[in-house]
């Protein structure tokens, strides 16, 4: 027995099979901040909810393909892998000669595993592609807002998203960092793909050490680490763009602007002072004003913004505040305010994005890209923005605006999801059931029986890392990680690449996509292209052979010392940005041709429809902020010890104001109903002073069990609303929903999601009990 390497996205690790049969996982040697979700493996990887055999529900087997509200409500039949992949290769077949491989939907969006050849979406994409193409999607959930409009401000997304200033950089440097939505380092664990050494916690302990000033702009006092000593201001949700406006005007009010920057780097500044100063519309927009909407004392901004001028500024925005309608106002409001400080381009000053967000957000890995499937060219031109996937369902053909364009939903017979659970991650899940309803098949890739597996025709078992052979490395990752295989597959199941490989031989189309390669010739030959390359730069690299027995390769060093748009700073016509004036666009001539009423021309405050200062208040006078989870990745492993020990009652935790809880008489503890008009869900209070009055908490990523419009376990994405951003960018915008919360009195209903659904081995005969117990 010997503990062999993997990686995933929390994190390298070593695994073995301990002799009496569980799971046992060390840290990586070398990882000086191991993440807490390493614990969620043991449990997880033999749990009841593992899919053990393909399985196909019944009304699917019986009545064949169609629209059919039975879909998330039948039992499934288990039938033979044979079976399952003829039915899934002629289905194929006949949407394809029917309707077009536009009517096939293969966006796949999701997070799957950390592994570069088991990446699953490019394995399903690749397999797509060789039969013909599919309806893809575009951008992300984490910041399809910012993806979109930083093009237009900066020019490209990547510089901000990708290569922002480094923390070194950042903790020596910086005097006052202004950390909007603050730097909760739960989230610094995660970098997709991997992450060897998590630095990235111990620079936000540098942060107090060194003494830099952070102000906490949140709703939540526990987005900074408590010993870095943040001063919190408890702002209001949604509100920041009115807080960055009112600092930006008390800079233009007392002269603390710097004009020689912003005629030098930018355009458009004269246009938004305008607003700022309310020439057109008569408000300005000044400190007594933004304090009535953001909730933060007109004193307190005024300091603020008086401190930000006369120190080395940093600011800060992560990218939940773009998950909201209007996402794009805060991240150009940002820039924009940074803009008139003048210090973009200096070490330890301007702007950054995502600090706090990601794991490698001004990491010093270095920016080497590890090896990949590739997956060839789509021959289907049609595409959606990733979040507007129940829209599409649901209403084929309308039209809908997008980044300048008018687009047109394409109508989709076949949904095919492999590596990701919209049952998880969509917005307004209820809806997203009634979309789920419309196509003909449905087809889900799962080592799991999530919901969105629940709410599939042909579920079909896959293995997870640990079962198979592999090698990961994240974004600035210090190492590429051989995955070595620890325990057999569970069940019947099959990598992602078998299961497509054995489609692709029933379509034809085997050659294409597997080049005749097994796994293991397949990770040879990724790893070996990939060295040439780097040898080729002289860069030595291992053999795969020498890499793979000794378990992992340390990549050469990256940058330690980064400061974004230093060069464009040193000389702007050299390093002129990729926008049409070359400079920051603090006024885009562009999108203000668009004329969208949702996203004008440069920052301003636009009320959204979900926020505590609008009339829906009213009825739902709660803010619930839907973040990510700080026990697990998503939705991943919610089975896993770590998520399992943050329930409440067996549900997911809220967190409640103790005031808010003391006029509902809700105890810590105590199983609680939150509701809206769109739906509801059950979950477990706690009671705290670490939010502000007025804002409850509830993360996302607990299993959706939905009895009728009720979430039995408490997932938040029952109560969002399936709005976009704007019609610019179409991003998701599931952070914020407004509801209503009450205690549940008796006793309520039992979590079903930790076991499977009811499955007939028997095709003949159904199962004996009836798909819901609790309905
Ligand atoms: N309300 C609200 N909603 C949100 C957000 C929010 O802030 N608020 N955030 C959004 C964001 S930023 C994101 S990125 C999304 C995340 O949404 P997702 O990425 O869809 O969530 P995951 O839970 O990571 O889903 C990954 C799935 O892949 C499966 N999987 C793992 N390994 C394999 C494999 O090898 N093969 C196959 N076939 N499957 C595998 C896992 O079991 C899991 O079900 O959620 C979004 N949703
Ligand atoms: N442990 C863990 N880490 C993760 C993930 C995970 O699932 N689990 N997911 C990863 C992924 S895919 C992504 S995209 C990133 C997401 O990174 P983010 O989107 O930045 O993360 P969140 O935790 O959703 O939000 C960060 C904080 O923003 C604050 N906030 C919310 N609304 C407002 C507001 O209106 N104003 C202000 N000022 N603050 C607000 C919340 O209090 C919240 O804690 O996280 C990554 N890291
Ligand atoms: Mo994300």
């Amino acid at each position: 027995m010997t503990l062999r390497p993997s990686t995933s996205h929390w994190g390298a690790f070593s695994a073995e099979m301990a002799p009496d049969g569980r799971l046992r996982v060390a840290a990586h040697p070398e990882d000086p901040s191991p993440s807490p979700l390493l614990g969620n493996f043991a449990d997880t990887l033999r749990h009841p909810t593992r899919v053990a055999a393909p399985a196909i529900r019944r009304g699917w087997l019986e009545r064949g393909p169609g629209s059919d509200p039975g879909r998330g409500d039948e039992e499934f039949v288990e039938v033979s892998w044979d079976e399952a992949l003829d039915l899934l290769a002629s289905e194929l077949r006949r949407v394809r000669d029917l309707h077009g491989n536009e009517a096939i939907f293969g966006g796949s969006y999701g997070w799957g595993s950390a592994g570069r050849f088991h990446h699953v979406q490019s394995q399903l994409h690749r397999f797509l592609n060789a039969f013909g193409g599919f309806t893809s999607s575009r951008n992300t959930y984490s910041h399809g807002t910012s993806a979109i409009v930083l093009t237009y401000i900066v020019g490209s997304s990547a510089t901000l998203l990708q290569r922002g200033s480094s923390w070194p950089t950042i903790v020596a440097n910086t005097e006052l960092l202004v950390a909007f939505g603050g730097l909760p380092e739960k989230n610094v664990f995660v970098t997709p793909g991997g992450v060897t050494r998590h630095h990235t916690p111990g620079f936000l302990g540098e942060l107090g050490r060194r003494g830099v000033e952070v102000a906490l702009v949140s709703p939540l006092r526990d987005d900074v680490p408590a010993d870095v000593g943040a001063h919190w201001y408890p702002i209001r949700p949604a509100t920041d763009t009115a807080l960055m406006l009112a600092l930006a005007h008390t800079l233009i009010s007392e002269g603390l602007h710097d004009k020689a920057f912003l005629d030098r780097y930018c355009v458009g500044y004269d246009e938004f002072e305008r607003y700022l100063l309310g020439l057109d519309d008569g408000v300005p927009k000044d400190a007594v004003w933004a304090s009535t909407i953001t909730e933060v004392s007109a004193a307190d901004i005024v300091a603020l913004a008086r401190r930000m001028a006369t120190s080395r500024t940093f600011i800060t925005v992560t990218w939940s505040l773009q998950r909201i309608e209007h996402g794009e106002q805060p991240v150009w409001a940002g820039i924009a305010l940074a803009a008139m400080l003048g210090q973009i381009g200096l070490p330890g000053g301007g702007f950054g994005h995502g600090y706090g967000s990601m794991g490698d957000t001004g990491d010093i890995g270095p920016e080497l890209r590890a090896p990949k499937l590739p997956q060839d060219s789509n021959p289907v031109q049609e595409f959606i923005p990733v979040a507007r996937i129940a829209n599409m369902l649901l209403n084929p053909g309308t039209r809908y605006d997008y980044d300048g364009t008018v687009r047109t939903y394409p109508d989709i017979h076949l949904v095919y999801w492999a590596g990701g659970n919209p049952f998880h991650h969509h917005q307004d899940l209820n809806r997203l059931r009634t979309a789920f309803t419309k196509p003909d098949t449905v087809v889900v890739h799962e080592p799991y029986w999530t919901a969105t597996a629940r709410h599939a025709d042909f579920v079909l078992p896959t293995t997870v890392p640990l079962e198979r052979e592999d090698f990961g490395s994240g974004r600035r990752d210090t190492h590429l990680i051989a995955m070595h295989q620890v325990v057999e597959p569970f069940g019947q199941a099959r990598d992602d690449y078998a299961i497509l490989a054995e489609l692709a031989t029933r379509l034809g189309i085997e050659e294409r996509f597997t080049e005749g390669r097994s796994p293991r010739a397949w990770l040879e030959h990724l790893y070996e292209s990939w060295r040439k390359d780097l040898l080729d730069k002289g860069i030595p690299v291992p053999s795969f052979v020498d890499f793979w027995s000794h378990g992992q390769y340390e990549l050469p060093a990256g940058d330690v010392e980064r400061t974004v748009f230093a060069d464009f700073r040193h000389d702007p016509v050299a390093h002129r940005l990729p926008t049409p004036s070359g400079k920051i666009e603090i006024t885009s001539q562009r999108v203000k041709s668009f004329g969208y009423e949702d996203c004008p021309g440069h920052p301003a405050w636009l009320e959204p429809s979900e926020w505590l200062g609008g009339p829906r208040a009213e009825s739902f006078p709660l803010q619930l902020i839907a973040n990510q989870p700080r026990t697990r990745l998503h939705s991943q492993l919610d089975g896993g010890a770590v998520s399992q020990a943050g329930k409440v009652a067996g549900r997911e935790a809220v967190r409640i104001h103790p005031e808010d809880a003391r006029t509902r008489s809700i105890g810590n503890g105590d199983v609680v109903r939150i509701f809206n008009d769109r739906g509801a869900c059950l979950a477990g209070a706690v009671v705290t002073p670490d939010l502000r009055r007025g804002v409850v908490q509830l993360p996302t990523g607990a299993w959706f069990d939905p009895a009728g419009s009720l979430c039995l376990h408490g997932n938040p994405n029952v109560l969002t609303a399936d709005l976009p951003s704007s019609s610019l960018s179409q991003g998701c915008t599931g952070q914020h929903v407004l509801v209503e919360i009450e205690r549940y009195d008796g006793t309520p209903p039992p979590v079903t999601i930790g076991q499977p659904p009811h499955i007939a081995r028997d095709r003949a005969r159904t199962s004996d009990v009836p798909m819901r117990d609790n309905s």
